[in-house]
């Protein structure tokens, strides 16, 4: 789909501080709100696998052999993010991560019981062994491909 299609259709998320942070990475070019607590992020676009409209969910950048790891684990919560299930509906997703340069890529399949990427990412980013500690779900994992792979 051409970037307009996806702009056109696109649904703020309701909660302002993750809508804000979307609005400041784009409007600066990927330049700012690059961040969360010093962590760098990137920008998961999906379509909602009810509504069909564009959904825009900042998500940590958590890399693994050059591909991101969208980890699905909205703070430990019992219940998956709404994204998950968009992404589980339509695999082909978009996720702008790098500053400045704007590296697209698309989610191709979710694996279930990613033991190594959940490793892999709870040792760079140690908040994610927590939240799987809190919640009796096991926390998908996708892996985001870089369009330029
Ligand atoms: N969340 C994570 O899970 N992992 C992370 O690593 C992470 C990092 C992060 C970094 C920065 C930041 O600003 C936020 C970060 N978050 C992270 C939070 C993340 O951005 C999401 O806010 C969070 O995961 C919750 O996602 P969610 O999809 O559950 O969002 C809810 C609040 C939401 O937006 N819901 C919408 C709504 O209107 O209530 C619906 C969105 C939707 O897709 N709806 C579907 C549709 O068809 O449109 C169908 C809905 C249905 O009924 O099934």
């Amino acid at each position: 789909l051409p970037r307009h299609a996806f702009d056109r259709e696109y649904e703020p998320s309701p909660t302002a501080w993750v809508s804000e942070q979307v609005e400041l990475y784009e409007s600066s070019g990927g330049t700012q709100g690059t961040t969360l607590r010093g962590l760098p992020v990137i920008i998961l676009t999906t379509r909602g696998a009810k509504s069909g409209k564009i959904r825009k969910t900042p998500l940590m950048r958590v890399e693994h052999d050059g591909r991101y790891a969208a980890v699905a684990s909205l703070g430990g919560a019992p219940q998956h993010p709404v994204w998950y299930h968009n992404v589980v509906a339509e695999p082909a997703g978009r996720a702008a991560g790098r500053p400045r340069q704007a590296r697209h890529g698309r989610a191709r399949g979710h694996r279930r019981g990613e033991g190594a990427l959940v490793g892999a990412s709870g040792r760079r980013l140690p908040d994610y062994a927590d939240y799987q500690r809190k919640t009796e779900r096991e926390i998908p994992v996708f892996v985001v491909e870089p369009d330029d792979r």
